[in-house]
C-alpha cells in the first residue's frame, strides 16, 4: 500500500477516494496462466494506443506515474495488474491497432485479450476509452462486440475532451450514446479529460459500482 501523503500523488485529484490513491502496481502478464487467481473483482481498461489510457489511470488515482504516459505509442505489450486492495484490479490491457507491431505479436495480444476477456470471471466492466475525435473505430465496436457476447458492462471514456469546444464535446457524446444504444445496448458514454479532470467523478462512480464499493 502506498502512503496517501507520497509526494507523487497528484494533489488536485481531491475527489478521489483513498481507496484509489493507495492503487499500486501489482504484476504484468503476458499469458492466461500468469494471470492472478480468478476470485476477485476486476475492471480492465481498453481502447487505442494513445487513446489515454495511461493518462485516465494516472487521473483516476490520483497519482502522476502508476501507468506510464508515453508520448510513443504501442509500448504497453502486457496486461498491467494494479491493485486496489487485496482481489480487486484495475487491468490496463494492451493498446490495439498500432501499425509498428510485427505480426506475430500482434496475433499474440488479440488472442490474449479476446481469452482475458472471454473467459475472465473476474472481470466486471470494460473501461474503453476512445479519443473524442476518432470515436467508435473497427476495433473498438470488436471490443463492445466482445462484451455483449458475454454480456460485460462496458463504459466508454472519450477521451481528451478538452481537444474540444463544450459544444462540439457534447455534440460528440449525444451522437455515441445514439449509437450505442442501437448496437450495444449494454453500452454507456461520458466525456473524460485526464488533464482538467472532467468526468472524473462519474467515472470513480462507475468504477465503483464494478468493483462493488
Ligand atoms: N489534451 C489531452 N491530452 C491527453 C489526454 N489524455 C492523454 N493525453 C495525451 O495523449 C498522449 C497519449 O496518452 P497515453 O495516456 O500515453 O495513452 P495510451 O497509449 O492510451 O496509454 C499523451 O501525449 C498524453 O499526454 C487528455 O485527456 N487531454
Ligand atoms: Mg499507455
Amino acid at each position: 500500500m502506498k502512503n496517501p501523503n507520497d509526494p507523487n500523488l497528484i494533489p488536485t485529484a481531491a475527489t478521489t477516494a483513498l481507496r484509489y490513491r493507495t492503487t499500486c502496481f501489482f504484476d504484468s502478464v503476458n499469458s492466461m496462466a500468469q494471470l492472478p487467481p480468478d476470485t476477485g473483482w476486476e475492471v480492465a481498461f481498453a481502447g487505442r494506443s494513445n487513446a489515454g489510457k495511461s493518462s485516465a489511470l494516472n487521473a483516476l488515482t490520483g497519482q502522476r506515474q502508476l501507468a506510464r504516459v508515453s508520448k510513443t505509442p504501442g509500448r504497453t505489450q502486457l496486461l498491467n495488474f494494479f491493485q486496489v486492495e487485496p482481489d480487486r484490479f484495475l487491468v490496463d490491457l494492451p493498446g490495439y491497432g498500432y501499425a509498428q507491431v510485427p505480426d506475430a505479436i500482434r496475433r499474440h495480444w488479440r488472442l490474449l485479450l479476446e481469452r482475458y476477456l472471454r473467459e475472465r470471471v473476474a472481470l466486471r466492466g470494460l473501461m474503453l476509452l476512445m479519443d473524442i475525435r476518432h470515436p467508435l473505430t473497427a476495433l473498438d465496436r470488436q471490443m463492445l462486440d466482445g462484451c455483449a457476447h458475454r454480456l460485460l458492462p462496458a463504459h466508454v471514456l472519450l477521451t481528451k475532451a478538452d481537444k474540444l469546444g463544450r459544444g462540439a464535446a457534447r455534440m460528440a457524446l449525444q451522437q455515441l450514446q445514439k449509437t450505442l444504444k442501437t448496437d450495444y445496448s449494454g453500452a454507456s458514454a461520458q466525456l473524460f479529460s485526464a488533464p482538467t479532470g472532467l468526468g472524473m467523478d462519474e467515472a470513480l462512480a462507475q468504477l465503483d459500482e464494478w468493483l462493488g464499493y
